[in-house]
Formats: C-alpha cells, sequence, structure tokens
C-alpha cells in the first residue's frame, strides 16, 4: 500500500472546494491507487458548512480516501500537506477594480505563504486558483525559506481547457484529440491563447490546429471566447465557473505529478526563471512539459510572431503592474 499523501485544500466549502473535494477522493487527481489524507481549511464562520463537507466525504466511503482533517487556520490546515490548493480568497465587490481586489486578497496569501513554508512538507507543491491568482501566487512564493520557489504555481489550465473544447467543438472531433494548444501569461483578458504548436489528431491524420480551422475564427471568436469565458459563465449561471475550475485543478495536479501520458504541452502559471525575456519570478503562464513526477519543463525555442509578441508584452506589463501594487508583500 502506498504511503498516503496529504492534500490541503483552502476555501473547501465554496463553490470550486466543494467540486474538487470528491474526485480528488476518488482516485481522480493522483492516481487509482494512491491514497489520499484530506486537509480541509475554511474561514472560522463557514466551518459549519466545512462540517457538512466532511459528513458527505464520510458517507461516499471512498476507498481511497484514508482521512478528513478540517482547519479553520492555515497552520493547521497545512501541517505536513504534500499538495496546497489555495483555493479561498476574498471575491470582489461590487465597485471594486482588480487593482484594489489585489490589495484585499494580498494579506491573505502572505499569511498562507507563510503557513506553507512553516507548516507543510518541505517539497511541498503549491497551485493557486484564489483571483488574481498569478499575483497571489507571487505573494505566497515569495515568502519562502525552505520550500522550492519553483513549486508555486497558478492555474491556467482552465484557459487552455477552454481553448481545447472550443477548437474541439468547431471541428466535431473529441477535445483528446487537440493537442499542444497552451496559454501565456496572465490568469485575466490579457492571457495569450497560443494554437502555433498545436494540432488535431483525428481519423488517423494529424493537422496544425492553424491549418485546421478557419484563421479569421481563430483570431476573432475563438480568442475572445476564450478569454472572456469566465465572465459568459457568470453571466449565465448566476454564479462562477466551478465544476470546470475545480476538474481544471485536478488536471493541473494531475498531469505534474504523474505526467500527460504522450508529453503534451500544458499551460501552467509558474515562477519565470528568464524564459522568453518574462523578468524573473513573475507567476506567468508559459507552455510547459512534465519531464517527471513532479518536475515540469518550460517549453523553449518557440518562434513568436510580432502579432503574439505584442501581446505577450501586454501581459507581462499586467503582471508587473499588479506586482508593483503589492510591492509591500513581497
Ligand atoms: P466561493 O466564494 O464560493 O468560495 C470561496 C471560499 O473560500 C469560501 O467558502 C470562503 O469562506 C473561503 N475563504 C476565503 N478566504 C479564505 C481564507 N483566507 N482561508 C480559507 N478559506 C477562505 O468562491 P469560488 O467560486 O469557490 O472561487 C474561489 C476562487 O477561485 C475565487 O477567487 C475565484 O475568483 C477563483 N477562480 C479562479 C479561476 C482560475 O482559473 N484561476 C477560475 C474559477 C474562479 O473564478
Amino acid at each position: 500500500m502506498k504511503k498516503p499523501i496529504r492534500v490541503a485544500i483552502t476555501g473547501a466549502a465554496g463553490n470550486i472546494g466543494y467540486s474538487l473535494a470528491f474526485p480528488i477522493a476518488s482516485g481522480a487527481m493522483l492516481g487509482p491507487d494512491q491514497p489520499v489524507i484530506l486537509q480541509l481549511v475554511e474561514l472560522p464562520m463557514a466551518m459549519n458548512a466545512l462540517s457538512g463537507v466532511a459528513m458527505e466525504l464520510d458517507d461516499c466511503a471512498y476507498p481511497l480516501l484514508h482521512g478528513i482533517e478540517i482547519a479553520d487556520n492555515a497552520a493547521q490546515g497545512f501541517k505536513d500537506a504534500d499538495v496546497v490548493m489555495l483555493v479561498g480568497a476574498k471575491p470582489r465587490g461590487p465597485g471594486q477594480t482588480r487593482a484594489d481586489l489585489i490589495r484585499d486578497n494580498g494579506p491573505i496569501f502572505t499569511g498562507q505563504g507563510d503557513a506553507i513554508d512553516q507548516n507543510a512538507a518541505q517539497d511541498v507543491k503549491v497551485i493557486v486558483v484564489g483571483n488574481p491568482c498569478n499575483t497571489n501566487a507571487l505573494i505566497a512564493a515569495s515568502r519562502c525559506k525552505r520550500t522550492p520557489r519553483a513549486h508555486y504555481t497558478a492555474m491556467t489550465r482552465l484557459d487552455q481547457n477552454r481553448a481545447v473544447g472550443q477548437i474541439a467543438k468547431k471541428l466535431g472531433v473529441a477535445p483528446a484529440a487537440v493537442r499542444d494548444v497552451f496559454i501565456w501569461g496572465n490568469h485575466s483578458d490579457t492571457m495569450v491563447p497560443d494554437f502555433s504548436l498545436g494540432y488535431v489528431a483525428a481519423a488517423g491524420e494529424k493537422k496544425p490546429v492553424a491549418s485546421a480551422v478557419d484563421a479569421a475564427w481563430l483570431a476573432g471568436d475563438f480568442d475572445k471566447t476564450v478569454r472572456t469565458r469566465g465572465k459568459a459563465i457568470i453571466d449565465a449561471r448566476g454564479k462562477s465557473s466551478a465544476a470546470s475550475a475545480a476538474f481544471a485543478a485536478i488536471d493541473h495536479i494531475h498531469d505534474w505529478f504523474l505526467g500527460t501520458g504522450d508529453n503534451t504541452v500544458v499551460s501552467m502559471a509558474v515562477p519565470s526563471d528568464g524564459s522568453y525575456g518574462i523578468p524573473e519570478g513573475l507567476i506567468y503562464s508559459f507552455p510547459c512539459r512534465i519531464t517527471g513526477p513532479w518536475k515540469y519543463e518550460i517549453v523553449q525555442g518557440l518562434t513568436i510572431d510580432a502579432a503574439t509578441q505584442a501581446r505577450i508584452d501586454n501581459s507581462t506589463k499586467e503582471l508587473l503592474a499588479e506586482r508593483e501594487a503589492v510591492k509591500d508583500l513581497l
């Protein structure tokens, strides 16, 4: 029997948290023979709701779920955690700008960054989902003294999955046929969906996305749909994306741990090492390949056309402004 992996989740009684805990307990994230212990973390006022989530998890009698611990503080909640999923954050209030939201959430992530560094397993892997996720991850990563900075990541996998879903639907193929489409930059509407490496493998053929799909659609509706999908879902559902966000977080951790099976490209917002001229340390979505359990590499040597480069620069500018807004917290 493998040793259980401890997975801490903040905001575990929230919209996304409720969609996340169950598939993790069933083995969807870490594999069908990998036991897990869930460490669910909430604000004190949400502990009652969280105890209900824990009861439902008990009632599923998942064979792989070797324990459920609940906590109303990060230090206890992150104790010995191997994976920390930072989902909880303050939502944007009425009339609040993105800059206000960044300032409001910043202190949460300094505290959680410290709590991870002081309490989690030394080689902990972190994914930040709570928005603004790139800069929240930057703040948390800036606190690390003991844990590896390269293990602090933010989620742009939902954006990649949205891009793949749109292309698959357009072509009438299964999403699994669409490979190597990825996202550059910030998880915001400055993100850059990139299909230059992308291909479609269907009916025994492998075609570049650029030749399989109409160019005007790719530059127009496709790009806009991917960048503004979050708002479209709120408008339609009256609530933000939850199940798709939870499954993207699961994809992110699943692939980072277990690989993609065919070395396909995955989008992960990771601390920049200076690749493609992105300032070092910014948490930036890059095309990555998984090279072993918990090992990723930024794909090198891509040729970037001038129009895409201008958009990448724009997303970088936005992230630099976000970093400036929280510089006292770093
Ligand atoms: P909810 O408001 O439903 O749930 C958030 C939960 O977090 C609440 O239960 C709250 O009590 C808890 N919480 C807040 N601060 C906490 C703290 N300091 N410690 C522990 N728990 C805390 O929001 P939900 O729909 O679940 O969304 C969560 C976050 O994901 C939001 O910031 C949202 O913007 C972000 N998203 C990020 C996405 C991405 O692709 N990166 C996509 C989906 C989503 O919009």
